[in-house]
């Protein structure tokens, strides 16, 4: 038991939720070194949302209530975290839920499919009966009436390839990565370099306010949108960070 008053006891909380998901079979093994690698990005931005990070929130709400055809992917480590937040901005943007795996076994699509339903979800992607053009292995396994033909899809904690590939495909891609120099973040067309548990919430927030705009407005919000400048914000951010720690006689 992690007492509250632990000074990491969000960040102990949130391994414990991942951790939580591998015993019941929804996160894979390899999700708990993919949450690592986000845990280490995470310090460096200082474990909060970047003023650019929530710019590109909501620029992704904007666009996930502007297009026809938005998908949110859904793996086991978001499952794990965010299940019953992912739900809420599903139904807020009307957008189905897919479960897209990257270690894919039909058990734990299943078991991911029941974790979301036991939480709440209806709109969910059940067949996935269509494959990604140019990806290998069952990775590039899609729905028909779902990823296949979604104009833009919200990939939290991506593969690069895969993200390529929905790219090629023609699609805006948003990805949530907390490492801006992952090939996912570089790929993407919105990337938030923000924690999924604080990005999924904050795009719920977004999508709240600005479901009643007229699509003119929502355009406006979106067009100047630059991702190169996010990620060049996010880079300068740690640096940033980084400076702080070093004794002051030794800074640049
Ligand atoms: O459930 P599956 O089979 O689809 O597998 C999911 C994982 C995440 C294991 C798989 O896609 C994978 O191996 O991902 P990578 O290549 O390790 O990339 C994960 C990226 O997400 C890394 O750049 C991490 O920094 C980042 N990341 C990890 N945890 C978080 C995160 N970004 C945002 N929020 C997090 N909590």
């Amino acid at each position: 038991m992690i007492p509250k008053s632990h000074p990491r006891y969000e960040s102990l909380m949130t391994r414990e939720l991942i951790v939580e998901g591998v015993r019941k079979g929804i996160t894979s093994t390899q999700g708990l070194i993919a949450q690592g690698r986000g845990e280490a990005f995470d310090y460096l931005i200082g474990e909060k949302t970047t003023e650019s990070a929530l710019h590109a929130e909501k620029v992704a709400a904007a666009k996930l209530l502007l297009e026809r055809k938005p998908v949110i992917s859904v793996n086991g480590n978001a499952a794990a975290l965010v299940g019953s937040e992912l739900i809420r901005l599903s139904e807020l943007v009307n957008a189905p839920l897919e479960v897209n795996l990257f270690h894919r076994t039909e058990e734990r699509v299943n078991k991911i499919m029941g974790h979301l339903r036991s939480l709440g979800a209806k709109n969910l992607v059940t067949k996935n009966d269509a494959l990604i053009p140019g990806l290998e292995h069952d990775r590039a396994k899609v729905g028909s009436s779902g990823i296949f033909v979604a104009d833009v899809v919200l990939v939290p904690l991506e593969d690069g390839d895969r993200c390529k590939a929905l790219v090629d495909m023609g699609k805006t891609v948003i990805a949530i990565d907390l490492n801006p120099l992952s090939r996912t973040a570089q790929c993407a067309t919105i990337t938030i370099v923000d924690n999924i548990i604080r990005a999924i919430p904050n795009i719920s927030k977004f999508a709240e306010e600005l479901k009643e705009l007229e699509q003119e407005e929502l355009l406006e919000i979106i067009w100047e949108y630059d991702n190169k400048e996010t990620l060049s914000f996010a880079i300068e951010e740690i640096n940033k960070n980084l400076v702080e720690y070093l004794p002051p006689q030794s800074r640049l």
